[in-house]
């Protein structure tokens, strides 16, 4: 809730700052869009792998590597795709960061942030973003479905990310193109894969599903896609090591 109200501020300073109109008219904005649903349905690995110098829940993961290092490592070690947080109190990124990875890689790109206004979607596109993620969590029924349609306008992908049934059933929609299931609880930090198994069966065949969050091994993935997930978002487990893309090597 905290965050939410930061945000609801942030994107009213930005607006002041950066119009829309200029948004629109950055070379990004332009280009065009690769679906991250579509490279994870024709996926054997599956692997979203995150950029994440610090998170509330960690503290410090990893404030030395460079973002373009990090990106262009998971892009060798062959990913599927990468998430970029941009939020900087909680999480210390930076549209700034979004930037120096979309110079550096091709594969497409996450943008990891509390979406709560459309103005962060058009911001999201100007900055060379593929996907945005949207938090059940912290948005109504009518927010995630205008947020989301607005997004397919854009030709993003959408990510709606859940953690308990409730949330799911009202988030079923047809403007989003993937579900994932947080494997960590926002309010108590508590990670565990269990959730994205009991969850999976309700996720209806059209959606593209994906596992976030304390993932940390192969088996885990392998246990994951008996269950029907495509797509594993893993941070941690590569950003608290030296070398992060080695590590979504191994
Ligand atoms: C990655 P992990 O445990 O591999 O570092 O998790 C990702 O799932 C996590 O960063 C995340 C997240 C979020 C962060 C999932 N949903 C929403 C911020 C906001």
């Amino acid at each position: 809730d905290k965050i939410v109200a930061d945000k609801h501020k942030e994107v009213a300073l930005k607006k002041n700052l950066i119009p829309i109109q200029q948004l629109e008219k950055s070379v990004l904005f332009e280009q065009e869009t690769v679906s991250l649903a579509n490279s994870l349905k024709n996926s054997t690995t599956g692997i979203i792998a995150e950029h994440k110098r610090r998170s509330p829940s960690k503290a410090v993961i990893n404030q030395k590597v460079s973002v373009q290092d990090v990106a262009k490592g998971y892009e060798t070690a062959g990913a599927c795709g990468m998430s970029i947080l941009t939020d900087g109190k909680y999480f210390g990124g930076s549209l700034d960061d979004f930037l120096l990875a979309r110079a550096a890689v091709n594969i497409p790109l996450l943008r990891k942030e509390f979406i709560i206004d459309e103005y962060q979607l058009l911001e999201a596109k100007a900055h060379g973003a593929d996907v945005i993620l949207l938090i059940a969590a912290i948005l109504t029924k009518e927010e995630i479905k205008s947020l989301s349609q607005f997004a397919k306008s854009l030709s993003l992908d959408v990510l709606l990310e859940v953690h308990n049934q409730e949330e799911l059933q009202k988030s079923i929609m047809p403007s989003l193109d993937m579900l994932g299931v947080n494997n960590r609880n926002l309010k108590t930090f508590e990670v565990s894969t269990e959730i994205s198994k009991t969850l999976s069966t309700q996720i209806p065949d059209d959606f593209v599903k994906v596992s976030e969050s304390g993932i940390s091994n192969v088996e885990a993935i392998k246990d994951l896609q008996q269950y029907g997930y495509k797509g594993f978002l893993i941070g941690e487990n590569f950003m608290k090591t030296e070398n992060p893309g080695q590590s979504a090597i191994e």
